[in-house]
């Protein structure tokens, strides 16, 4: 059985088959061939250029033969296509060039032009599958709530005030402008799907901002029109990062299979809400920058055999890798997985 049959067959409920797994960010600083791709071009170059782009996301297969293979662009194309282009701060992080502060803002939003402006993407995707016939392909975007908290902050933020404020005093023009990221989620998700992705990944990074118990009034129900484009042609999977513990929020919005983090155990969330979904995760992500191998190894082999009995599992990490993680931990976690 190859990757990508192991990928469909881990969806279709079959148990004591090895575990898929692929990790988040796995294109990267961590990697030296990314940095040195990086010395010669800039993020937004590699991102809309699809050969470098492809380029980057097959860095990641060759040194380790991931079961899946994810896209390399940002979920902020879209606010770009969009008309908000993004950029890097000096001290870290990313800022954009307009922020929304006004209904006129949302109006001048045109979600249908974004497939047309987005082609860069879309040529790679198709890229990479041709020259990945065996593997999972795996498509993404942010959800809407997780982009609207990027357009309305207008920069990375640990505590988005700005949003946070707006989510509050402006909620009819909040939700107006959900539903047009919704409907422009939508359309570049659907696009995506005809690129032959096996899966794609809604990234709900903030959603964790929601009110408690408002998750799905907030962000699953501008997710689910996504959900629904893509129509059980490819599979679904939501991370909503530091929601594990909101498992039962999330639970109603019917995704294929949920990435969690590392505050929960995935055999307690499995057998809790029981259903037909995967659950993808959950080693510590900044494990891999501060433990030994031994120590990965180990933590890698507690994960595998906390789901095994239930199969329905593909091993992740809690979060996106870290730059600074040690490439002998990426290789223990590998070896690990394959015994
Ligand atoms: O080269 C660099 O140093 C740029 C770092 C980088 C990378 C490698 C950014 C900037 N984006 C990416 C690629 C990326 N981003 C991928 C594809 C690569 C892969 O997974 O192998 C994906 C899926 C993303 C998704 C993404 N971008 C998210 C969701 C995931 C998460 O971490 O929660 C978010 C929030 C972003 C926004 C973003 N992109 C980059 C930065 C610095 C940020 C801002 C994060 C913040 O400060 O809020």
């Amino acid at each position: 059985m190859n990757s990508r049959e192991l990928f469909h067959a881990t969806f279709a409920g079959e148990k004591n088959l090895p575990v898929p797994f692929w990790i988040m960010r796995q294109a990267g600083r961590y990697l030296p061939e990314y940095r040195e791709l990086k010395s010669k071009y800039s993020f937004v170059d590699i991102v809309k250029t699809p050969e470098l782009s492809l380029e980057a996301a097959l860095q990641p297969m060759r040194r380790f033969d991931f079961d899946c293979s994810i896209l390399f662009s940002d979920i902020l194309v879209v606010s770009e296509a969009l008309g908000l282009p993004y950029g890097f701060k000096d001290e870290g992080g990313i800022y954009l060039e307009k922020r929304i502060e006004s209904e006129k803002n949302i109006e001048a939003l045109d979600a249908e032009s974004v497939v047309e402006k987005l082609d860069y993407v879309f040529k790679s995707l198709k890229m990479l599958r041709k020259e990945l016939p065996q593997k999972a392909i795996i498509g993404f975007c942010a959800s809407p709530f997780t982009l609207a908290a990027y357009m309305i902050e207008g920069e990375s933020s640990k505590t988005f005030p700005r949003f946070s404020k707006f989510m509050k005093s402006e909620s009819k023009l909040f939700f107006a402008l959900l539903e047009k990221l919704s409907r422009a989620l939508s359309l570049y998700a659907k696009q995506q799907l005809y690129c032959g992705i096996d899966a794609f990944q809604i990234f709900d990074s903030h959603g964790s901002m929601s009110p408690t118990e408002k998750y799905g009034e907030y962000s699953a129900q501008w997710i689910s029109p996504i959900i629904s484009e893509l129509n059980a042609s490819a599979r679904t999977i939501l991370f909503a990062n530091n929601m594990s513990e909101r498992f039962a929020e999330m639970a109603p919005l019917g995704a294929d299979a949920y990435a969690l983090d590392d505050s929960v155990k995935l055999s307690e969330i499995f057998t809790t809400y029981q259903g037909h979904y995967v659950l993808q995760g959950n080693l510590k992500n900044t494990l891999l920058a501060t433990a030994t191998p031994q120590e990965v190894a180990k933590s890698t082999r507690e994960i595998i055999d906390d789901m095994k009995p239930y199969g329905r599992h593909i091993f992740n990490l809690s979060h996106g890798i870290t730059p600074d993680a040690k490439l002998e931990n990426v290789y223990a976690l590998c070896e690990e997985i394959k015994k």
